[in-house]
């Protein structure tokens, strides 16, 4: 770097939190150009806080993809999916608030408070704005939720198609205080690989599956091993009961066969070379009720 940039450089922790589905990760993947977390029309896909590292010349912004803040605290699943997004508040250089665009709900307003807690400045991502048949109704809207909290500036998005997001991006840059940055420049995210195959896995699972049953299964990588052209991958799926199991493996085998397809072929790309991965499902009765079962699961903070 030379001594101009490095008077000039900015680096910083933009947590992006919200309601669940509100489309998060797929806003964190879009401006990183990279799939890194996983996505679905499932509420409650995120689990976990994972760090998306955006290395500019410029700048090295440091995107936390959070787990969609939610009301069911039932499960320990649940209790321990909304306590990482809440500690990922803490320490923010800025929050990125995401909503749909399509109407402001209760939830928002819960997670707003919990959000307008903690110091740091709130830029509110109105996405989804695809849907919106009427643009023009947009700045009535805007106007409206202005009224809701000073929000440090609010940017309407498409996380889908990217729209707007260099409007969002460069918002984010001039909030991030002047430091230098803090991971190397080529590095993209504080995961392991072996963390993102489980994602990985788990993502197809959920495409294929009804309502209910993707929070009821988890995934964990049982063994990665990289030899000189390929790696061997073991993945574990942790269902709670045996019709679980029959469900996710599908008739004569095929919804396993199908999600292992499309997973290799997505983990092949991330890696960069060809994959054999095998998939075994297992019961483990009430796993996502019980905290000593989630932390033996890889549910630690
Ligand atoms: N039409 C439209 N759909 C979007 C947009 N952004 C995200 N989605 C969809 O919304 C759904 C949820 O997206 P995610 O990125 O998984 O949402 P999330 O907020 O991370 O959800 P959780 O991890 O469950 O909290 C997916 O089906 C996305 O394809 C958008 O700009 N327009
Ligand atoms: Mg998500």
């Amino acid at each position: 770097m030379n001594p101009a940039t490095e008077r000039d450089h900015r680096c910083g922790f933009v947590t992006v939190a919200g309601r669940p589905n509100v489309g998060k990760s797929t806003l964190v993947n879009r401006i990183l150009g990279r799939k890194l977390s996983i996505t679905s029309n499932r509420p409650q896909t995120t689990r976990h806080r994972i760090l998306g590292i955006a290395t500019s010349g410029t700048s090295q912004i440091v995107f936390v993809d959070t787990p969609g803040i939610h009301r069911g605290r039932a499960r320990a699943l649940n209790r321990y999916m909304n306590r990482v997004a809440s500690r990922a508040l803490i320490g923010a250089d800025l929050v990125v608030m995401v909503v749909e665009a399509s109407g402001w709900t209760p939830d928002d307003d819960h997670i707003l408070e919990r959000i307008g807690a903690e110091a740091a400045p709130v830029v509110l991502a109105l996405n989804k704005i695809d849907r919106i048949k009427r643009r023009e109704t947009l700045l009535p809207m805007l106007a409206e939720t202005a009224r809701r909290y000073e929000f440090a500036a609010m940017v309407p998005v498409c996380a889908r198609t990217g729209e707007n997001l260099d409007r969002l991006r460069s918002v984010v840059e001039m909030h991030m205080p002047i430091a230098p940055p803090v991971f190397p420049e080529e590095q993209l995210t504080d995961r392991s690989d072996a963390f993102l195959v489980a994602e990985i896995v788990r993502e197809k699972l959920i495409r294929r599956l009804g309502q209910e049953l993707p929070h009821r299964l988890t995934v964990e990588t049982e063994r990665f091993v990289e030899q000189e052209r390929r790696t061997l991958i073991n993945v574990l799926v942790w269902v709670e009961r045996k019709q679980h199991k029959a469900m996710v493996i599908g008739k004569d085998g095929g919804r396993l066969r199908d999600a292992g397809i499309a997973a290799r072929r997505d983990i092949g790309r991330m890696l960069g070379h060809p994959v054999h991965l095998e998939i075994w499902v297992k019961v483990r009765e009430g796993w996502s009720g019980d905290e000593r079962a989630l932390r033996g699961l890889g549910f630690a903070e």
